[in-house]
């Protein structure tokens, strides 16, 4: 058996922070995983280091679903965002060992591809609806199906997901929490304005999504929806906090445009009811921050009875790593809907080489063996660890709104 003989956290920030974990095993073989957590990195590095790597060394590296329950029922303090992304990172890298021990790229092991390519997002984005379709044409030219759209908001200094640079898009982008103002009442006024324009520019062969960002209320929703509906959008994402899993309830009743949240899940029990109640369409629960590749296919197989999609997160902030996993998944799981990709600059991608590929619209994870993706450690080295936060937002009387 591969013994996990060797486990280490690198901390890397070529132009943003990523937390990897590497695994080493008696065999030769090692694997990787990413953990992740944006805003919150060291957390996550001290949880695998001064906690986790002690437990693993010794491990049979082939036992993937027992060193998962291991973690997760032997902490006794379970799920957590720091928590499951220290799992994740444990169940990439065992993922990617067994897969190389098989000499098979990871979504054979996983079942095999049930579809030639996996279908992704891009963001389109601007100040204005002019500028946003603008992006959206590039991204249509470049061979895009899906396409997110996100504009400003006349009124607000700044939104979320409208970027300064319309090809990179990085959130967490001061030592401090940066303050954004909103306005709910503004920002329904112009949302509905920006999806009749783009399917006045853009033609309804396209799939148009948007991302509310936990901003409205349950009501407002259903109103949007509402307002939403005559444009076919492929989704409308995270419409409201989703703690409160019931409140989906309220959006069912008043709309029929699809719903997707779960960016910040950590665990199936996140989205239990919203799934068995098929509140939503789509779950966005990702690989890091729900517990790896053998939880999140949990959460898909449960999905699939209840004729519920996947969308897994690919925001910046999930290293190559986690994108080569959710690939492989994707790729594997009879369910998927769509995957968000967001590009990674080229001083990441040199610190995670790997062999996933872009063409027509679908990413494919490669057939190079395991997850396809590693860290080269040296380059790894130049970009030193830099404190970085998410913004925060208020409104306009300066009370806290979710961001
Ligand atoms: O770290 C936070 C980002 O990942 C998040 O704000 C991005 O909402 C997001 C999305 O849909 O990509
Ligand atoms: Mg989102």
């Amino acid at each position: 058996m591969p013994k996990i003989t060797a486990a280490r956290v690198i901390v890397t920030s070529p132009g943003r922070n990523f937390v990897t974990l590497k695994i080493e095993t008696s065999d030769g073989v090692h694997g990787v995983g990413d953990a992740t957590l944006n805003g919150r990195e060291l957390a996550v590095a001290s949880y695998l280091t001064d906690h986790v790597i002690p437990c693993l060394i010794g491990r049979d590296a082939h036992q993937i679903e027992d060193i998962w329950q291991y973690l997760y029922k032997g902490a006794y303090w379970r799920r957590g965002p720091v928590t499951m992304a220290a799992i994740a990172a444990v169940d990439m890298a065992l993922w990617d060992i067994k897969a190389k021990i098989a000499g098979l790229p990871l979504y054979q092991l996983l079942g095999g591809a049930c579809r030639t390519g996996v279908m992704v997002y891009g963001h389109a984005n601007g100040a204005t609806i002019e500028e946003t379709l603008e992006n959206a044409a590039v991204y249509a030219s470049q061979g895009y199906k899906a396409i997110r759209l996100q504009s400003g908001v006349p009124g607000l200094n700044g939104v979320y997901g409208v970027s300064k640079d319309k090809f990179f898009y990085e959130p967490a982008d001061s030592h401090l929490p940066t303050e954004s103002l909103w306005s709910t009442e503004k920002y329904l006024r112009s949302a509905p304005g920006l999806f009749e324009a783009a399917r006045d520019k853009l033609g309804w062969d396209l799939h148009l999504l948007h991302d509310v960002h936990h901003r409205l209320t349950p009501i407002e929703a259903g109103r949007l929806g509402k307002d939403l509906e005559p444009y076919r959008p492929f989704w409308m994402e995270d419409a409201v906090p989703a703690e409160n899993q019931a409140s989906f309830r309220i959006i069912r009743q008043h709309t029929t445009t699809p719903l997707a949240v779960g960016e910040i899940f950590n665990s199936i029990w996140d989205c239990k009811q919203l799934i068995e109640e098929q509140l939503i369409d789509y779950i966005r629960a990702t690989v890091v921050h729900a517990g790896g590749i053998t939880h999140l296919r949990k959460i898909a197989s449960f999905a699939d009875l209840h004729h519920v999609r996947t969308g897994c997160h690919g925001a910046t902030d999930l290293s190559p790593i986690c994108m080569a996993a959710a690939l492989h998944f994707d790729l594997s799981i009879p369910n998927f809907g769509v995957q968000e990709y967001m590009r990674h600059t080229e001083a990441t991608d040199a610190v995670f080489p790997h062999a996933y590929s872009f063409a027509d619209g679908m990413l494919h994870p490669g057939e190079a063996i395991g997850l396809g993706v590693d860290i080269d450690e040296a380059q790894a080295a130049k970009h030193p660890y830099k404190r970085a936060y998410l913004p925060i937002a208020r409104r306009e009387d300066g009370s806290m709104h979710d961001w």
